[in-house]
């Protein structure tokens, strides 16, 4: 400062703070003009300048004698320049800022106590322009003193306002506001460009705008910091940094995603927050439903969805064929694409619901689908990808119809046909089955025809038919074709009559046929001259009437070589040995529906068969009812052989459909144990059935059953399958006594049967059930199974007797072989037992056929009176079985004859020694008394108990017959 009559003395304040105050009074004296002068003060940057006085004066009152000199003001002064100016001073150069007045005062009595009363006040300059500027005091008379002096400028300080920087900012002038722009700070980015005011207080005002932190930054501290290690983000935001989602990690710092674990994945388009996902695993349960030639694929969703719901499903269609590897036993599986033409349903691929339909495919054929359960993930992964096979084999499907039909020549009395063989022929097409009818008529006719071609004869001139084809091929008929409408020429006077160019046509064409037969016969009997007698050609041709001009014929030649030739009835299925497949699990598969284990239920054990057990238990299909089946199993540590023999049984099975066959439900061969499940036969085989009921049904009862087995045997017999082993125990009964006829196989059925016996040519034969010609030379035909009926006729009608009782297989044979039959079982209707020895006629032919069976029962069941007249129970003198060649009825002899009778029976002489007194005795006697006496096997006891009753009765009742 510069003292020019200002005194620097030191004094304290109201706090008693010790201050050095600069003082001035001369009250005493007229024209006082003193100063004091700051230093030279840069401006720096200020506008306006605020200076803060803090003073202390003197009340003039309070001196006395100072009137007119003391004054109690002072004035403030400055001075701009752009340069200190040093201790040049002059007063004229400074320009007034205001005349200063005290707002207290302070007496004398205040100065004797040394308190000064400090008065402050605030004036502002400006704006300045120079560089600095002096302030300047000037006293006129005043007993002031200047206690601290502040100057002092406004400005808004630097600051951070939404990740914006501002600097520091002076206020222009007193009126308006500045407008400042930020700066985004570091690792920010503008959303909107920050702007803040500056007040001229020195205060921001109305931030506008903002910053955001740029990805892998987060704001801390109106700061953007890098994201830690195991923190992400990847937008531009103030959001904080994400922890890394499951299955990623971020090792380093500032992470704008996290990097996935090993096998885990993120689809284009994932969000960085979602977790890494991996593809999912293969669809579980694959169930196939095959229905002739598609097959509906039903299947559950995977275990493992790989941790994604954009699920999808994509099925694969193969063809695969194992193609056998040179010199090796063994094959590989080759597979290609299915045809284009199989279709899908609703697609093969995308699918969102777990089943399609596969449609269209090829009849008898392998397929292999797979399928695949895909999310979005998958394609990045195609080592982790997993699809659930399943291979099928269709099955035979009818033919699809005949759709183009044309005709060739019309005439008055014919037509000729042809047409195009079904698009869809799903097999061999065998013959064509043509329907004719008048439009007018209900009536028609069928014709059959083996090419795609027919003339139709003996039609009416100039009318109009309607006619339908439909193929046939081993599968059964197709649909048939629409109707095709024809009409005949009109009548002529002069055209031949068809009758007689019908008869031309027979006698020419029969002509031509015998001509070319004898030239066969006479090539054949030539060729096989040295064979033995079995050689003999049989030829039969049958001719139809003229209005079915088609000839079937039969050519059998037992020991030529080249093969037999019969053609069957029309329309019925044939019988497939499914040995003759090269590959016996095609033809299980071929024939017999794969299950999965899943659907099936185990209940109980119900039995043993010969390669594991048997159980009851209940199957449920996919959008089936539950039902109760059978389940043979085929136990651990089995050959292949014996894997093969099992499921032969229902490779034969699964190509019956029959009410008195047993239904195969299907097998399960892809997982283990190996099952053959059966529909579900309450009362077990029949055998045991009628001996735990024994005498509880009533004869239409009995033959009902009977007529049931009849059926299906004549159901086989038609399909060209000999059973072999038709006996009570392969008989299963259900819970409506509704037979049917179980246990198929080929060897396997015997080798398993406990009844089957090694014959001397080797093989084993359940010889009771056996026809001789079967046991002798293994002639086994549908006329043996006639034979073995018989005998299951016995069996039921004797409630479960075992045949022959307990004879030795030889003497069965031997007795057989002789002529001997079986007697009548007791209270056997007599036209039963006749049909037994029908069906035991040693020459095979005389047999009679199972429809004929029927057919006998049938009568029977409508005419139940019949059942009433038993055949004769007594058995014939000279053994217990009858001798069929000497005569048809038995008949009962006298009492001593009937007594010598039972002395040979083979009970070992067990009526010598027995002394009978009466007839009445003898007709009490029971099976006990018999024991007693030595006859213990049941049969000959029944036998006997019965007889001696009927004898009882007929003594009573009159005379014995003679
Ligand atoms: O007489 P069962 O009770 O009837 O004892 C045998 C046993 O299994 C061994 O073959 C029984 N069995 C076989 N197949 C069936 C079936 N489909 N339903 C009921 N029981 C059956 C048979």
């Amino acid at each position: 400062c510069l003292f020019l009559l200002f005194f620097e003395i030191s004094g304290v304040d109201e706090h008693y703070t010790p201050i050095r105050t600069f003082q001035v009074c001369n009250v005493m004296e007229y024209s006082q003009n003193n100063w004091l002068r700051t230093n030279w003060i840069p401006r720096q940057s200020a506008q306006k300048i605020y200076v803060e006085l803090k003073f202390t004066l003197r009340d003039c009152n309070s001196i006395p004698l100072v009137l007119g000199t003391c004054k109690e003001t002072f004035n403030l002064l400055y001075l701009e320049t752009d340069d200190d100016q040093g201790s040049h001073f002059r007063e004229h150069q400074f320009s007034k800022i205001d005349t200063i007045a005290a707002d207290e005062s302070f007496t004398q009595m205040d100065l004797g106590d040394r308190i000064l009363k400090l008065n402050t006040e605030v004036r502002e300059v400006g704006p300045m322009t120079k560089k600095g500027f002096y302030l300047a005091f000037q006293d006129v008379g005043a007993c002031v003193a200047l206690v601290s002096v502040r100057v002092y400028f406004k400005k808004c300080p630097y600051t951070v306002r939404n990740l914006a920087s501002f600097p520091d900012t002076v206020p222009i002038d007193s009126q308006s506001l500045v407008e400042v722009k930020g700066s985004c700070v570091n690792h920010s980015k503008e959303e909107e460009p920050p702007r803040m005011y500056c007040s001229t207080e020195g205060e921001w005002l109305v931030p506008i705008g903002k910053c955001l932190c740029n990805p892998g930054y987060e704001e801390r501290s109106n700061t953007c910091q890098m994201c830690r290690a195991g923190f992400y983000k990847s937008t531009l935001g103030n959001t904080e940094c994400s922890k890394c989602p499951p299955h990623s990690f971020s090792h380093h710092e500032g992470s704008l995603h996290c990097g996935c674990e090993k096998n885990y994945f993120r689809a284009e388009g994932d969000p960085a927050s979602m977790a890494c996902t991996h593809p999912p695993s293969a669809p579980r349960n694959v169930i196939s439903s095959i229905n002739e030639t598609s097959v509906i694929l039903d299947w559950s969703w995977p275990e493992d969805t790989g941790g994604r719901r954009d699920i999808t499903f994509t099925v694969v269609c193969k063809r695969c064929r194992v193609v056998a590897a040179n010199g090796s036993n063994g094959g590989t599986q080759r597979c290609e694409p299915c045809r284009s033409s199989v279709r899908f349903l609703p697609r093969a691929t995308g699918l969102q619901n777990t089943t399609v339909t596969v449609g269209d495919l090829l009849a008898h054929t392998n397929y292999t689908f797979e399928i695949e359960a895909q999310n979005g993930v998958s394609s990045l992964a195609p080592k982790m990808r997993q699809y659930a096979a399943v291979t099928i084999t269709t099955n035979q499907a009818a033919p699809s119809p005949v759709t183009v039909i044309r005709k060739e020549k019309t005439s008055r009395n014919s037509v000729s046909l042809s047409w195009v063989e079904p698009e869809r022929p799903n097999g061999i097409i065998l013959d064509y089955e043509i329907k004719y009818y008048e439009k007018q008529e209900t009536s028609y006719t069928i014709l059959r025809a083996r090419g795609c071609n027919v003339t139709l004869n003996g039609l009416k001139p100039n009318t109009a038919y309607l006619l339908q084809i439909r193929a046939r091929t081993a599968a059964g008929y197709g649909a048939s074709s629409p109707s095709f409408q024809f009409e005949t020429s009109p009548d002529s006077a002069f055209s031949i009559s068809s009758e007689s160019s019908q008869v031309v046509l027979i006698a020419i064409s029969s002509a031509v046929a015998i001509i070319l037969l004898t030239v066969l016969l006479y090539v054949l009997i030539g060729r096989s001259v040295h064979h033995s007698l079995d050689s003999v050609l049989f030829l039969s041709v049958i001719f139809t009437s003229h209005t079915n001009p088609f000839l079937p014929f039969f050519i059998f030649c037992r020991s030529c070589k080249w093969s037999i030739h019969a053609l069957r009835l029309p329309g019925v299925r044939t019988y497939v040995d499914p040995h003759t497949y090269e590959d016996p699990s095609q033809a299980v598969h071929e024939f017999a529906k794969e299950l999965e284990a899943s659907c099936i239920a185990i209940d109980k054990v119900v039995g043993a068969g010969e390669f594991g057990e048997v159980c009851s238990g209940r199957l449920k299909l996919p959008s089936k009812k539950e039902i109760c089946v059978a389940i043979k199993t085929l136990k651990g540590g089995y050959t292949d052989k014996q894997r093969r023999d099992f499921l032969a049984e229902a490779s034969i099975m699964g190509q019956f459909d029959h009410p008195n066959i047993i239904r195969l439900e299907g097998v399960v061969t892809r997982s283990k144990p190996v099952m053959i499940v059966t529909e579900y036969m309450e009362n077990g085989s029949l055998d045991s059935f009628l001996r735990k009921h024994d005498a509880q049904f009533t004869g239409i009862q009995l033959v009902g059953m009977l007529r049931g087995i009849a059926s299906g045997m004549k159901y086989l017999s038609d399909m060209g399958y000999v059973h072999r082993d038709l006996a009570a125990r392969n008989i299963l009964v259900n819970s409506n006594l509704v037979c049917k006829v179980s246990d198929f196989g080929l060897s396997r059925v015997l080798e398993d049967d406990p009844e089957a016996a090694y014959t001397t040519r080797g093989g084993k034969i359940p010889i009771r059930w056996t026809a001789p010609e079967a046991i002798a030379y293994r002639k086994f035909t549908s006329a043996s199974d006639a034979w073995s009926y018989g005998i299951v006729l016995w069996e039921v009608m004797s409630y479960g007797e075992r045949p022959y009782w307990e004879m030795s297989n030889q003497d069965v044979i031997k007795a057989v072989d002789e002529g001997y039959r079986l007697p009548p079982p007791m209270d056997c209707p007599a036209t039963l037992y006749q049909l037994m020895l029908d069906c035991w006629q040693k020459e095979r032919n005389n047999r009679p056929k199972f429809e004929q069976i029927v057919s006998i029962l049938d009568k029977l069941i409508r005419n139940p009176g019949s059942l009433k007249i038993t055949a004769n129970t007594t058995p014939r003198p000279t053994n217990l079985l009858l001798d069929r060649s000497s005569s048809e009825a038995p008949s009962v002899g006298t009492m001593g004859d009937w007594m010598d009778g039972m002395r040979t029976l083979p009970c070992k002489e067990a009526f010598s020694g027995v002394s009978y007194s009466s007839c009445d005795t003898l007709a009490k006697t029971s099976t006990e008394d018999l024991k007693k006496v030595g006859v213990t096997i049941v049969g000959p006891q029944k036998k006997i108990v019965s007889s001696l009753k009927a004898l009882d009765s007929h003594t009573k009742n009159g005379p014995v017959p003679v």
